[in-house]
C-alpha cells in the first residue's frame, strides 16, 4: 500500500480545505448541528450509570458508594472505528477526528415519580436511551428495591417511561378534546385520532411505544411529544465479573423488541481493561474470551440504534468522519461539514473506503474508475470518502 503523493490530494477550494477552518466546537456541542446523536444513560441509582459515563468518556464524575447523585453530567466518547483507523495509517494525518456520540448521565429515576420526576424530565432532550441495570451482587451497595433482579428492573424501568407517557399523551388528549368545542384543524383530527387510538391504548396495555409500527407521518406527528418510551433503548447489563464469561443474552432471561440493543458487560472489568496499555489489552481481552472491549460494543450499538452511518474526508492535514442518517442525499450529507457545501454543491466524487486503502490514492481510484461522480441526490453509503466539488 503506497501513501499518498505529498502534497494534499485535494485542491484549495474544496470540502477538505473548508472542513479544517471549522472549529471543532462548531460541530459538536449544539443541537442545531445537524448530525448530532446524544443518549442518555439512565437506569434506577447504584445501577453502574456514572462508571459507565466515567468510561465511555475518559470522565470522573464520582461514583460514591452512598452518596446520592445529583447532577447530570455531559461527556464525548469517539466511536471507534477501524475503517476510519485504516485510512489513518494511509494518510499519517496531521488531524485525526473521528466520530462522535454525546452521552448525557443523568441521576438515578426514582421509582413511582411519573411524569415529574426530573430525571425522567431531562431524558426529553436525548433521541435515545441507555438504560444501566443492575446484574451484579454487592451487599454493601444497597439496590433501592432491596434485591437485585434485572428482568424485573428492565420492566418496571419500561413502566416508569410508560406512565410518564401516559400522563402527557392524557394531558394532550383532553386538551384537543375541550377545542373540539371549536372544530379542530385537519392536523388536530390526525392527532387527535392516533393519540386515542394508538398512542394510548399502547400505553394503557403497558407496552412502551419504542415497539410501534408507525408510518413517517405518524412518526412526525409523535416527535414533538419527546416521548420517552418511544426512543430507542440500549439495553447494559451491568453482570457480575465472575459471571461475565456465562453470561450471554439466552441465559440472562431477557428478550429485546423493537428498536433496542443490547450489551452484557462488567463495569469492573472494562475499568480493567481501560487502565492496561493497548498492546497488553488483547491478551487480556482473550483471556476473558472476548474480541473487544465491551466500551467500544455499547458506542458502535449506540450509533446503529440510531439509524446513523459514517462517511469519510482524509487527506494529509486531516481523516475524518461525520455522521449522518441513513438515507441522506450527497448534496445534504455535504452539509454536515459545511453549510457552503450544502449551498454551493456541485457534485462528489465518492469512493468506498476498502478500495482506497486497495489503491493507495484518490488518484489512482480515478484512474482505475472505482472514484464515481455522483450527483446531489445520490444516497451516501456507511464508509464512502466523499469529495465535495462545489462553488459558492
Ligand atoms: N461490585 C461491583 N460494584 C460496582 C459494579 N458497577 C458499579 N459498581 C459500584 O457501584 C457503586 C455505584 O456505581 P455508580 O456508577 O455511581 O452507579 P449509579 O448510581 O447508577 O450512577 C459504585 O461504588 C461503583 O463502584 C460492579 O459491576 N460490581
Ligand atoms: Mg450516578
Amino acid at each position: 500500500m503506497s501513501r499518498p503523493a505529498t502534497r494534499s490530494e485535494f485542491p484549495q477550494g474544496t470540502a477538505h480545505a473548508v472542513a479544517t477552518r471549522i472549529p471543532c466546537s462548531l460541530l459538536v456541542g449544539t443541537r442545531h448541528g445537524v448530525f448530532f446523536v446524544e443518549l442518555g444513560i439512565t437506569g434506577f441509582p447504584k445501577a453502574g450509570k456514572t462508571t459507565l459515563f466515567n468510561l465511555l468518556t475518559s470522565s470522573e464524575a464520582s461514583t460514591d458508594k452512598f452518596a446520592k447523585s445529583t447532577e447530570a453530567h455531559i461527556g464525548i466518547a469517539r466511536v471507534p472505528d477501524r475503517r476510519l483507523s485504516a485510512l489513518k495509517e494511509l494518510y499519517q494525518p496531521k488531524k485525526f477526528t473521528p466520530a462522535t456520540v454525546k452521552y448525557v448521565d443523568i441521576p438515578g429515576v426514582e421509582k413511582g415519580h411519573g411524569a415529574d420526576d426530573l430525571n425522567l424530565v431531562q431524558l426529553k432532550e436525548v433521541d435515545a436511551l441507555v438504560h444501566v441495570v443492575r446484574a451484579f451482587d454487592d451487599p454493601e451497595i444497597l439496590h433501592p428495591e432491596g434485591s437485585v433482579d434485572t428482568i424485573r428492573d428492565i420492566a418496571s424501568f419500561d413502566l416508569e417511561l410508560v406512565f410518564a407517557d401516559l400522563e402527557l399523551v392524557e394531558r394532550r388528549v383532553e386538551k384537543l378534546e375541550q377545542s373540539k368545542k371549536r372544530t379542530l384543524t385537519e392536523a388536530e383530527k390526525l392527532e387527535l385520532a392516533l393519540l386515542e387510538e394508538v398512542v394510548r391504548p399502547a400505553l394503557e396495555k403497558e407496552q412502551p411505544l419504542r415497539g410501534l409500527d408507525l408510518d413517517e407521518d405518524d412518526e412526525k406527528r409523535l416527535r414533538g411529544f419527546q416521548l420517552l418510551s418511544a426512543k430507542p433503548l440500549l439495553l447494559v447489563i451491568n453482570v457480575a465479573e465472575e459471571s461475565l464469561a456465562c453470561s450471554s443474552p439466552g441465559s440472562l432471561g431477557i428478550e429485546t423488541g423493537a428498536a433496542t440493543e443490547l450489551v452484557v458487560m462488567s463495569l469492573p472489568i472494562e475499568m480493567e481493561i481501560a487502565q492496561l496499555p493497548p498492546e497488553e489489552q488483547r491478551d487480556f481481552l482473550t483471556e476473558l474470551g472476548l474480541t473487544e472491549p465491551s466500551l467500544e460494543r455499547t458506542i458502535q450499538a449506540s450509533y446503529r440504534l440510531l439509524g446513523r452511518i459514517s462517511f469519510f474526508t482524509v487527506g494529509e492535514d486531516e481523516v475524518r468522519a461525520w455522521t449522518i442518517r441513513r438515507e441522506t442525499p450527497a448534496r445534504r450529507a455535504a452539509g454536515a461539514i459545511h453549510s457552503d457545501l450544502e449551498r454551493g454543491f456541485i457534485r462528489a466524487e465518492v469512493v468506498l473506503w476498502e478500495e482506497l486503502l486497495d489503491a493507495g490514492t484518490l488518484g489512482a481510484c480515478r484512474e482505475t474508475g472505482t472514484l464515481r461522480i455522483e450527483g446531489k441526490d445520490y444516497l451516501v453509503q456507511d464508509g464512502e470518502i466523499v469529495h465535495v466539488r462545489f462553488n459558492v
